[in-house]
C-alpha cells in the first residue's frame, strides 16, 4: 500500500495546535517554530505532507492543510499511549538518558512496549501515504524505531533520521535494556544526523559496541571527515548495516530562523525597560521548564551575587520566561517547585516594593513578545547543564545586529561549538556561573568595544549557518544517500 506523497517529515507533534471553542469544537493553528518554517518550501515543492499527533488525546481528524498550506496527517494518540510511551519511555527514560543522567532515568518494560507500538503506529501512517520511492525524514528520539520499521515495511524509501537532544556517550547509553533494538531502529535509515560531531562520534564508539542477537552491523564504521564548503560543510562518517546498505553518520548544528522573531522595535523595547523601573542592567532567561535547563542554579549565582554586594538590587533585575512543559512528570514538578521558591526568596530578601528583583513569568510568550525582552535584556543568560543545540542563545545573538548585550552560555549546551565568543560557564560550579555573570555585566560597563565585537562575531554565524543552511545541508546529504 502506497499513497502520493513524494517526501514525508514525520516527528511526534504535528506543527499544530488544537483550539477548543465554547461549542466543544475543534479549530486548528499552526504552531510557528524553525523546523516549520525550514521545512515549508521544501513540502511545498516536492509535493510532501507532515505525519504526527496532533496534540489532543485521542484527536483522530482527517488529514487536512495547515494556514500556511502544510497538508498534515494525524496520528492519535490514547490516554495510555500519552502516559506511557509520551510522558514514560520518551520523557523519563530516554530524555534524561540522553542527558547525562541530570536525574536518574526509570527503565520500565511496558513503556518500552508502549514505544514500540507507537512508533510501529508512527512507521504504518508513513508506509500508508508515502510514494514509491519517495523520501522520508524522521524527527527525533521519540521515534528512534520508526527507520527500522519502515525499512522492513518499504525497502523502496530513502529514510533520514535527525536527533534534536544529545547522543550520551556509550558507556552511558550502554544502561537501556533495550539498546540493540534502539541501534537497530536508527540503522534503518540511510542517514543519521546529529547536532554535533562529538554525538556522532558517540554514536559510532556505540555501535562498535553494542550489537543485536541478529547483527546491527557489520565491520567497523570509518572515522568522521569533514567534507563540503565552509557554508555547507558536513561532517560524516558511514557504517555497513546488517543488510549491506551503507548508512552515513553526519554532524549538521541546528539553527534559527531570523525572520520569524520579526522587525526591531525600538519603542517597544523602550516600553519594556520602563515596566522593569528602568534598570542599568535587565538578565535574562527563556527556557521550558527543565531540569536540565539548570534554572534554579542560574538564580542562586544570582542570588549570592546579590548577597556578596557585586551586583546592586537597585541596579539588576532578573526576567525569568518558563515555559510550562511536562508537568505530570514527577522531576518537573520538582523542578518547578525548586525555581519558584527561589524566586520567593531571593525577592523577599532583595526586592523593595513595586520593585521585585527577580521577575518570573511561568507561560509561553508569543514570539513578537520576547523578541523585545530579548532586545531589551543586557546579559542573556543561558545556563543548561546538557543541551542538544538550545535555540534561545541564537534567537538573542540574532536580535543583537549592533554588537550590544552579552550572552552567557554554558559549555554543555550544542551552541557552545559555534558561539565561541559568548561568556562561557561550567553550570556545576556555581562559582564559575557567578563569574560569567559578573564578567558579561562588568564587561558591558568597562569595555563596551570588546563586548560588541564579541556579539557581531556570534550574530554573524547566526545568520549565515540559518536553520535553512541546516535544511539544505541535510536534505542534501539525504539525496546524495539515495543515489
Ligand atoms: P528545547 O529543549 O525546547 O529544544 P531550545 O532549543 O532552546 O530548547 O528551543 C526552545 C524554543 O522554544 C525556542 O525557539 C524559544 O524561543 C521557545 N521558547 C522557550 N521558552 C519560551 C517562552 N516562554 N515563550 C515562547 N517561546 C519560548 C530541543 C532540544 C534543543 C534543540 C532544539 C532544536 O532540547 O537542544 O536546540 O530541540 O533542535
Amino acid at each position: 500500500m502506497s499513497g502520493d506523497n513524494e517526501f514525508v517529515v514525520v516527528a511526534n507533534r504535528l506543527p499544530v495546535d488544537a483550539i477548543v471553542d465554547e461549542h466543544g469544537g475543534t479549530t486548528w493553528t499552526e504552531s510557528p517554530g524553525g523546523l516549520v518554517a525550514a521545512l515549508s518550501p521544501v513540502l511545498s515543492a516536492r509535493r510532501g505532507c507532515w505525519v504526527g499527533w496532533p496534540g489532543l488525546i485521542d484527536a483522530a481528524p482527517a488529514p487536512f492543510h495547515t494556514d500556511s498550506g502544510i497538508l498534515v496527517h494525524p496520528v492519535p494518540l490514547t490516554a495510555d499511549d500519552h502516559e506511557r510511551f509520551y510522558e514514560g519511555f520518551s520523557n523519563a527514560t530516554l530524555w534524561p538518558l540522553y542527558h547525562d543522567l541530570i536525574v536518574t532515568p526509570t527503565y520500565h518494560r511496558d513503556w518500552w512496549q508502549s514505544y514500540r507500538d507507537v512508533n510501529y503506529r508512527f512507521a504504518t501512517e508513513v508506509d500508508r501515504v508515502a510514494a514509491p520511492g519517495a523520501t522520508v525524514w524522521v524527527q527525533d528520539y521519540q521515534l528512534q524505531l520508526v527507520p527500522g520499521i519502515l525499512r522492513q515495511l518499504r525497502p523502496d524509501l530513502t529514510i533520514g533520521f535527525f536527533l534534536h537532544i544529545p547522543f550520551p556517550g556509550p558507556d552511558l547509553f550502554r544502561q537501556l535494556p533495550w539498546r540493540e533494538e534502539v541501534v537497530r531502529g536508527l540503522l534503518g535509515a540511510d542517514l543519521i544526523g546529529f547536532h554535533l560531531v562529538s554525538n556522532a562520534e558517540n554514536f559510532l564508539s556505540l555501535v562498535q559496541q553494542v550489537s543485536g542477537p541478529k547483527g546491527s552491523h557489520t565491520g567497523q564504521p570509518d572515522s568522521l571527515k569533514v567534507t563540503g564548503s565552509a557554508s555547507v560543510r558536513t561532517t560524516t562518517a558511514s557504517i555497513t548495516a546488517s543488510d549491506g546498505r551503507e548508512v552515513a553518520v553526519a554532524a549538521y548544528p541546528i539553527s534559527i530562523d531570523p525572520t520569524s522573531l520579526g522587525e526591531a522595535d525600538d519603542k517597544e523595547v523602550a516600553r519594556r525597560r520602563a515596566e522593569l523601573g528602568n534598570p542599568e542592567c535587565i538578565l535574562l532567561g527563556v527556557d521550558r521548564l527543565d531540569y536540565t535547563k539548570g534554572i534554579l542554579q542560574r538564580l542562586e549565582a544570582f542570588e549570592e551575587l546579590l548577597e556578596a554586594g557585586a551586583l546592586d538590587p537597585n541596579e539588576v533585575v532578573f526576567v525569568q520566561v518558563a515555559t510550562p512543559s511536562r508537568e505530570r512528570i514527577e522531576h518537573y514538578r520538582t523542578a518547578r517547585r525548586q525555581v519558584e521558591e527561589a524566586v520567593g526568596r531571593i525577592n523577599g530578601r532583595f526586592a523593595k516594593i513595586g520593585r521585585p528583583v527577580v521577575h518570573y513569568l511561568h507561560r509561553s510568550l508569543p514570539k513578537r513578545l520576547l523578541r523585545h525582552y530579548y532586545q531589551a535584556a543586557d546579559v542573556m543568560v543561558v545556563t543548561p547543564f546538557k543541551d542538544g543545540m538550545n535555540l534561545v542563545a541564537k534567537e538573542y545573538v540574532a536580535c543583537h545586529p549592533d554588537g550590544s548585550g552579552a550572552l552567557v552560555l554554558s559549555e554543555f549546551a550544542g551552541a557552545a561549538d559555534e558561539l565561541l565568543q559568548a561568556n562561557l560557564c561550567n553550570p556545576f560550579d556555581i562559582e564559575s556561573l557567578k563569574r560569567a555573570l559578573l564578567q558579561a555585566v562588568r564587561g558591558l560597563e568597562h569595555d563596551p568595544e570588546t563586548m560588541r565585537s564579541r556579539m557581531r562575531a556570534m550574530h554573524e554565524q547566526v545568520l549565515t549557518f540559518d536553520v535553512d543552511a541546516w535544511a539544505n545541508a541535510s536534505l542534501r546529504d539525504l539525496d546524495e544517500a539515495r543515489r
